[in-house]
């Protein structure tokens, strides 16, 4: 199927739970996914929220992922003691498609500290996808952490999601781990990963 066809499917659990068992022949490719669309619709394991370091819900993807889900998200957020940036935590999914949900706190950008910032938006990818990894998470889709009102530059964080992703997926760790989905929603995010995606993961 193609990746639209797996939006707003069940095809994109089948795919994943499919393919796990398989994923020592797979390609790399042919384990990441790029969609645009409302990240709450998607029927994965993990769905990857935008949050901030009091994990109680705010606005942009983060507000859309606790409307959907329901009053049962923030009560589990409640008990868990907020988020350090560049950190992630996992709680259930509720009345979302997605099993789970995976709370991560992207660095409001700095221009004067561009370093540092790109440090933690790396970290926010590479322990979402650990700790997935670390609870038998197959199928995971990333919003575009810190790319709206955390003000990080598109392009810049594209490159960073993809990179990390690309090294997760090559690692040790990253061989059970059967599909990691980037979901776009302004233009300004799929036209950074139209460029970013195929440095990283060139056609083969
Ligand atoms: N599905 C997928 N992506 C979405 C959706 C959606 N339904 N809605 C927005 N986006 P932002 P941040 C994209 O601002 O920059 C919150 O108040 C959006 O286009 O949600 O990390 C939190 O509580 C953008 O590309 O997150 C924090 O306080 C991306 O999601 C703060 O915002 C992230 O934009 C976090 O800021």
């Amino acid at each position: 199927p193609t990746l639209t066809s797996l939006y707003a499917s069940g095809a994109l659990r089948a795919a994943a739970t499919s393919t796990v068992a398989a994923t020592a022949s797979r390609s790399i490719n042919d384990r990441v996914g790029l969609i645009r669309g409302d990240i709450t619709k998607l029927r994965v394991d993990a769905i990857v929220n935008a949050a901030n370091t009091s994990l109680l819900g705010g606005g942009g993807v983060d507000g859309a992922i606790h409307r959907a889900a329901g009053p049962g998200l923030l009560a589990e957020c409640r008990t868990l003691g907020g988020c350090p940036t560049g950190q992630a935590k996992l709680t259930g999914g509720h009345s979302l498609p997605a099993r789970h949900v995976i709370h991560t706190v992207g660095p409001v950008y700095s221009r004067g500290r561009a370093g540092e910032s790109e440090a933690l938006l790396r970290s926010c990818y590479d322990t979402s996808l650990r700790l997935a990894a670390a609870s038998g998470l197959g199928s995971v889709a990333f919003s575009a952490i810190s790319t709206g009102v955390y003000g990080y530059p598109s392009a810049d964080a594209a490159v960073v999601a993809c990179r990390t992703v690309r090294e997760f997926l090559e690692s040790d760790d990253g061989q059970k781990m059967g599909r990691v989905v980037f979901v776009t929603f302004e233009q300004k995010d799929v036209a950074a990963y139209d460029e970013a995606l195929p440095k990283f993961f060139p056609p083969e």
